[in-house]
């Protein structure tokens, strides 16, 4: 078996997840630099600063790098044609099927990994011409599924014969070791590297995720059939109690416009959206993006 290193042309088995309003260019250079992929994240952009994001990120890495396409955003066909403009070489998508984009992307020789969370999506993108999968569990952060990594990874391994990448509850190298031996080539780690010095998230965001415990990481929009996973706080409190009442999406979504960007840019821990996995309970400080990468891998790499 082919590690995703290899795959990829990079030093480390490693990718960045592409988190929504957070993984910008600069970013995910240096998540590049560090010896991961770097991956842009279009959760938040609009077309144009997506372009700007990608010329960015090439003035500050020499390395590959990759877009992450957020299926459900209204920009989604936008953002996959300028992914394929600006010769991207590696596109990831998460929050959907990315089918209809699949023979683009080929033809522009991209390397190709979508997210998925469940097996049987997975089948269908490697009919497509898929080059991986991350296979994303529901301990991760933000949107999710319905499995946990531990039952997803080897679900998918055995539906497919492309390469897998385990995402979702990985953040040192006993989890790593976890996912190769689900059968994974590689990792995808967001939770764990938002409290780095790099990550270009406020500091209260950082240091929520570090006081943070385990269990402290909720899912709301359960009912509405939109799971996204935060840290607990006012606003989970809030959202939670309104949607057992019954709430409609449109009340509860007062709740939820806007609030990652509080969370990232004003530092608002209170009623902002501060999406993180469950590995939170294990991120204890700030470390360089270099050190949690040389941690996971256990200085294999
Ligand atoms: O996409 C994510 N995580 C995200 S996206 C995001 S932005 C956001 N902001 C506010 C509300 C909601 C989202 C924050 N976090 N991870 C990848 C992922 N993809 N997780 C689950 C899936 C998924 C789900 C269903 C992939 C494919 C899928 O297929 C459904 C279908 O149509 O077959």
């Amino acid at each position: 078996m082919k590690y995703l290193n290899e795959i990829l042309g990079v030093r480390y088995p490693i990718i960045q997840g592409g988190m929504a309003n957070i993984a910008n260019g600069t970013f995910a250079a240096a998540c590049s630099n560090a010896g991961g992929l770097g991956l842009i994240g279009t959760g938040g952009m609009n077309p144009d600063m997506l372009r700007e994001e990608i010329d960015k990120c090439r003035s500050l890495t020499d390395k590959p790098f990759g877009v992450n396409i957020m299926l459900m955003h209204p920009a989604a066909d936008e953002f996959a044609e300028i992914v394929v403009e600006k010769k991207v070489p590696v596109v990831t998508t998460g929050a959907g099927n990315p089918a209809k984009y699949m023979e683009s992307f080929k033809n522009a020789g991209i390397i190709v990994i979508p997210v998925v969370a469940a097996a049987i999506l997975a089948k269908h993108l490697e009919s497509l011409g898929a080059d991986a999968v991350i296979a994303e569990g529901c301990e991760s952060g933000g949107h999710i599924g319905e499995m946990t990594t531990m039952t997803l990874v080897p679900q998918v391994c055995d539906a497919v014969n492309i390469p897998v990448i385990a995402a979702g509850g990985i953040a040192d190298n006993r989890q790593f070791r976890a996912a190769l031996a689900l059968g994974a080539c590689g990792v995808q780690v967001g939770t764990v590297l938002l409290a780095t010095p790099e990550c270009p998230i406020h500091e209260n965001y950082k240091n929520a995720v570090i006081k943070a415990k385990g269990n402290d990481a909720v899912v709301t929009g359960r009912i509405g059939g939109t799971p996204v996973r935060v840290l607990r706080n006012q606003m989970t409190r809030e959202y939670i109690k309104q949607e057992k009442a019954g709430a409609d999406k449109m009340e509860l979504e007062k709740f939820t416009l806007g609030s990652l960007r509080r969370a990232v840019f004003d530092g608002d821990t209170k009623t902002g959206s501060l999406m993180a996995g469950q590995t939170c309970g294990q991120v204890k400080e700030i470390r360089s993006v270099a050190d949690v990468f040389a941690d996971i891998t256990g200085g294999e790499f």
